[in-house]
C-alpha cells in the first residue's frame, strides 16, 4: 500500500445513528423517530433514543479517535437540534456541535461535517417534507446557520449523504423514513434534495466567501448484467439509471438521464416541478466528490420488476448484510466515474462491512471485517497508482450503531458497543486500521 502524506484516513458516523439524547438539548423528533415508532418498520422496533449515547460520551469517543490515529472524523448534524421548530433557532443544539468540532481540532482531528444524514425534522415533514419545494428554503436556512456558526471550525462540508437512500428508500421503496411508496413523490423529493445541495454550495462560496471545501456524497454501486442477453443488459442499464445515473447526471452534467425520465414517466405524471435554472443550480461546481461504496450488484431482467431490475444470484462471498464483497468492482466504479463524470478530488466517505460480532474474553476477532477493510484500502491504493486522485478514505463506522431499518442487529463498527452498558470494545479491525494509518506515516518518514 502506498499513500501520500496528505491522504486523509478517517472514520464516519451520523447523528441519529449514534447520538441518543433524543429529547435533550431542545431536540424535537425527526422523521426517523416517528418511523421507528411505527410498528413493522424497524427490526424489533429499535430506535435511536439512546443509540451509542454519544451525545454524553463524545469525549470518550474523541479519545478513541485519537488512539486510532485518524486524520479526520466525519459526523453529521441533527437538523432538529438546530431548528426544533420552523423558524426557531436553538443555540443549545448548535453548542453541542461547536464543542465537538472544537475538541476534535484541539486533538488534531479534522471535522468533516454532513448537513443532512436523513434526520429531517418532523415539523418540516408535516409541512410536506422533501416533496415540497419549500424544503429547499428550510434547508438553506439550516445550512446558513451551520455555516455561520461552524465554518471556521470545519475542514470540509458535505451537503447531503446518499440522496438515493433518503429519496428512493424513503419515498419510493418505503423502507426508510418517512416510509412512503410513491415514485412521483420520490423523484420530487430527490429533486429538492439536489436543489438544496446546489443552493448550499453557492451560498457557502458567495454569501460566506468561504474556502472550506464543500461537496456531496452519493452511494454508488456498479451494476452488472447476469448475461449478455439484450433483456439482462437492459435491466442492468435501468438499475444503473435508478441507482447511479439519476444522481450523477444532474450533479455533473446538469441533466436527468433521458432514458430514465422516460421510464419513470409511467409514475411521474409531470416533470414541471423542474423549474428553469434548477439544473444549473444542481450542477454548480463543488470542490470534491464523496462516494460511499459497499458492494456491487448483478441484475437480471424481470418483466414484473419494471425499471427496478431484479437482483440475480451471485456466488461472491457476502458480508453480514448479504452484500457481495467486491473490491475489484470498486475499482471499475471509480475508473468509470473518472471516464464519464468528473476530475474532482474523490473522497471515499464510507466503506465498511457488517458482521455478527462476538465478544470472547473481552476481545472481538472480526477476521472477515478486517480483511474487507484491507482489501478496499488496497483497492484505493491501486486506484491512486492509476492516477485516480482519491484523497481520503473514511471507514464506516467508528462504532456499532443504529443501522436504520435493521436496528442494532447489524454491527458496522470497528469498535464494539455493548448497548446495555455502553461499554466500547476495540475489535481486531480497529487495531488493524490504526496500524495501517501508522504504517503509512512510518514508511513516509523513511521515504521522504
Ligand atoms: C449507508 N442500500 O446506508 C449510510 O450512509 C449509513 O448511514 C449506513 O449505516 C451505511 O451505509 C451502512 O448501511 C445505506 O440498501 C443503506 O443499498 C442502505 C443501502 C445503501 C447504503
Amino acid at each position: 500500500m502506498n499513500f501520500s502524506r496528505d491522504f486523509v484516513f478517517g472514520t464516519a458516523t451520523s447523528s441519529y445513528q449514534i447520538e441518543g439524547a433524543h429529547n435533550e438539548g431542545g431536540r424535537t423528533p425527526s422523521i426517523w423517530d416517528t418511523f421507528c415508532a411505527t410498528p413493522g418498520k424497524v427490526y424489533e422496533q429499535h430506535n435511536g433514543d439512546n443509540a451509542c449515547d454519544h451525545y454524553h460520551r463524545f469525549e470518550e469517543d474523541i479519545q478513541t479517535l485519537k488512539k486510532l490515529g485518524v486524520d479526520a472524523y466525519r459526523f453529521s448534524i441533527a437538523w432538529p437540534r438546530i431548528f426544533p421548530e420552523k423558524g426557531r433557532y436553538n443555540p443549545e443544539g448548535m453548542a453541542f456541535y461547536k464543542n465537538l468540532a472544537k475538541r476534535l481540532r484541539e486533538e488534531g482531528i479534522k471535522p468533516a461535517v454532513t448537513l443532512y444524514h436523513w434526520d429531517l425534522p418532523m415539523w418540516a415533514h408535516e409541512e410536506g417534507g422533501w416533496i415540497s419545494r419549500e424544503s429547499v428554503e428550510w434547508f438553506k436556512d439550516y445550512a446558513r446557520t451551520c455555516f455561520t456558526e461552524l465554518d471556521s471550525l470545519v475542514d470540509s462540508w458535505i451537503t447531503h449523504n446518499e440522496p438515493w437512500c433518503a429519496g428512493f428508500l424513503g419515498y419510493h421503496q418505503g423502507v426508510h423514513a418517512p416510509g412512503h411508496t410513491n415514485m412521483e413523490e420520490a423523484v420530487k423529493a430527490v429533486h429538492h434534495m439536489l436543489l438544496s445541495h446546489g443552493e448550499a454550495v453557492s451560498m457557502l462560496k458567495t454569501e460566506f466567501s468561504s474556502s472550506t471545501p464543500i461537496g456531496i456524497t452519493l452511494n454508488l454501486s456498479p451494476i452488472y448484467a447476469k448475461s449478455d442477453s439484450a433483456n439482462d443488459q437492459l435491466a442492468a442499464n435501468n438499475a444503473d439509471g435508478y441507482s447511479n445515473r439519476w444522481f450523477l447526471d444532474p450533479v455533473f452534467k446538469g441533466t436527468y438521464p433521458a432514458d430514465m425520465m422516460n421510464l419513470f414517466s409511467k409514475y411521474v405524471h409531470s416533470y414541471d416541478f423542474i423549474k428553469e435554472g434548477d439544473m444549473e443550480t444542481i450542477s454548480v461546481p463543488c470542490d470534491f466528490f464523496g462516494i460511499n461504496y459497499y458492494s456491487r450488484a448483478i441484475v437480471e431482467f424481470s418483466a414484473a420488476q419494471d425499471f427496478m431490475s431484479k437482483g440475480a444470484f451471485s456466488d461472491y462471498e457476502k458480508t453480514g448484510m448479504g452484500w457481495d464483497i467486491a473490491p475489484d468492482e470498486f475499482k471499475d466504479l471509480i475508473i468509470r466515474l473518472r471516464n464519464e463524470y468528473t476530475d474532482l478530488p474523490i473522497y471515499i466517505t464510507e466503506n465498511g462491512a457488517a458482521y455478527d460480532d462476538e465478544v470472547v474474553n473481552g476481545k472481538v476477532h472480526d477476521v472477515l471485517r478486517t480483511r474487507y477493510i484491507e482489501q478496499h484500502i488496497q483497492a484505493v491504493s491501486d486506484l491512486n497508482d492509476l492516477g485516480m486522485n482519491i484523497q481520503g478514505y473514511y471507514l464506516w463506522s467508528l462504532l456499532d450503531n443504529f443501522e436504520w431499518s435493521f436496528g442494532y442487529d447489524k454491527r458496522f463498527g470497528m469498535i464494539y458497543v455493548d448497548f446495555d452498558t455502553q461499554e466500547r470494545i476495540w475489535k481486531d479491525s480497529a487495531y488493524r486500521y490504526a496500524e495501517i494509518i501508522k504504517q503509512r506515516e512510518a514508511s513516509l518518514q523513511i521515504g521522504s
